[in-house]
């Protein structure tokens, strides 16, 4: 029996945070395993990456659901399975209802590709450059059902350059996710972050709003 702490992942396409926790697990610098991978889309690549690695995929398609309500309870049943200690969005794209979110308080995370509270929502990369912005980046916070408006965990910072397009800031901006996320996963699992009166707390001390100091 294994006592490491249990992940779910939930995805929507391609996987490449997915892949960084799965490497991070494989190397030994994240203390955790995986108990599944889920997709809300049934061609997200990041399904074949959990195959791959041997690890349970599901698909649960929304597409198949009447509404949000009925979606997030046959979510929340599928994740209840797999006991885990740590619920990751990693491009998860559907909103989840505040039931969902409440049921699992604490225990999610999401990685969002903006300096909150820039850029809620989607499109982040484009609304950047449209803004003129000399600095984007990426946060990881803690999931509330106001959406993208959750504790901030730690941020990290990408210089935005002239004639940057959103695919090439997507991708600068994803370089730095895939090294934040299994970082932060190893806090949570190691049990130093929690969630406390809607803040991000490491080590019993209340986090700034823009997260961990980290550079
Ligand atoms: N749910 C809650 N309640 N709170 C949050 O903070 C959430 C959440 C669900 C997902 C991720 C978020 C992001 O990092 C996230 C945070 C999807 C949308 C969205 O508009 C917005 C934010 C995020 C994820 N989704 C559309 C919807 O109608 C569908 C878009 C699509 O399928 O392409 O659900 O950005
Ligand atoms: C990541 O950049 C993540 O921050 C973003 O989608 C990408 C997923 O990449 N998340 C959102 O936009 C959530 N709405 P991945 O599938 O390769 O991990």
């Amino acid at each position: 029996m294994s006592t490491r702490p249990t992940l779910c992942v939930l995805i929507s396409g391609n996987g490449s945070n997915l892949q960084a926790i799965i490497d991070r697990i494989a190397d030994g610098s994240l203390q955790a395993r995986i108990g599944c991978v889920i997709s809300n889309r049934p061609n997200a690549y990041g399904l074949e990456r959990a195959r791959e690695a041997g690890i349970d995929a599901h698909c649960l398609d929304h597409q198949k659901f009447d509404d949000r309500e009925s979606y997030d309870i046959a979510l929340k049943a599928l994740i209840e399975q797999y006991q885990p200690d740590c619920v990751v969005l990693a491009g998860f794209m559907r909103i989840l209802t505040a039931d969902f979110v409440d049921h699992f308080s604490g225990k999610l995370v999401n990685i969002h590709p903006s300096l909150l509270p820039k850029y809620k929502g989607l499109n982040t990369h484009q609304r950047a450059i449209d803004n003129g912005d000399r600095e984007h980046g990426v946060s990881v916070h803690f999931v509330t059902p106001e959406l993208d408006g959750g504790p901030v965990i730690i941020q990290s910072k990408v210089p935005v350059f002239d004639g940057d397009s959103a695919v090439d800031l997507a991708a600068r901006v994803q370089e730095q996710e895939r090294q934040l996320y299994p970082f932060v996963l190893n806090w949570i699992c190691s049990g130093r972050l929690k969630m406390k009166d809607n803040k991000a707390v490491l080590d019993n001390e209340e986090l700034p709003v823009s997260g961990f100091e980290s550079d």
